[in-house]
């Protein structure tokens, strides 16, 4: 049957603590979204592909050393390169579903409880990067995230570095800026059926809402 023009794809971002099964959910809703008859496009945070994100995979892997501020900023800076293809990608009416984004960005870095190393500081190169029409927030259980296994050896996976993050997540909602408000909650303690229901039936909804142009073209 025919179908009124896209004005635009969406732009959906999945966000959360490690093992919370982000990786496996942003498959499985970019395959519901292709079945669905739409074009879409997953991406990950970091890149890792490009001249700055292998900076940053080395970093994360213990290769170099590197000063927080500096990592942050290339971590800023590897978003920052992807901005035209973002753009371009939605304008061509495609969803972008995407792994991680500047919420990372800011919890991370602040998790390491640098004392020149604030929320604040580290929101600041963000500011400016295309906000997305809606962000998942897949949530954890300390409990259920210890049951999911170990740590992998890369330099965030610690159980100190992950308690921070989580708290970040808990306090970015209380900042006084937007984003803070970005984050749709989900509890990604069930299957990963059952969590996969619970984010298509509030993303498919909103993904229709922007292809028929009910969006603010927006940054943060
Ligand atoms: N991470 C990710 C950051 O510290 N800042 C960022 O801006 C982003 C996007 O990098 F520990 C952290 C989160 C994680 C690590 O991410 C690598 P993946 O998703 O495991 O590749």
């Amino acid at each position: 049957e025919p179908k009124q023009p896209i004005v635009r794809g969406a732009f959906i971002v999945m966000e959360g603590l490690d093992r919370a099964g982000k990786t496996t959910q942003v498959e499985k809703l970019a395959n519901a979204l292709y079945e669905s008859g739409r074009n879409v496009e997953t991406m990950r945070f970091p890149d890792r592909t490009s001249p700055i994100g292998m900076m940053i995979s080395n970093y994360l892997q213990s290769k170099s050393e590197m000063d927080d501020h500096v990592v942050h900023l290339l971590f800023s800076a590897n978003r920052w390169e992807k901005v035209k293809h973002i753009n371009d990608t939605l304008a061509k009416g495609c969803t972008i579903i995407c792994d991680r984004y500047y919420y990372s960005g800011m919890v991370y870095s602040a998790a390491k409880r640098n004392p020149n190393l604030s929320i604040d500081w580290a929101r600041a190169p963000e500011v400016g990067l295309p906000r997305p029409d809606m962000v998942v927030f897949l949530s954890l259980s300390t409990e259920e995230a210890a049951k999911r296994g170990g740590f992998g050896d890369e330099k965030y996976e610690t159980s100190e570095m992950q308690k921070n993050v989580r708290e970040n997540f808990v306090a970015l909602k209380d900042i006084p800026a937007d984003e803070g408000q970005d984050l749709q909650v989900i509890d990604a303690g069930g299957s990963v059926e059952e969590v996969g229901k619970a984010i298509w039936s509030q993303v498919v909804q909103r993904v229709e809402e922007v292809e028929q142009g009910d969006f603010c073209e927006s940054s943060i």
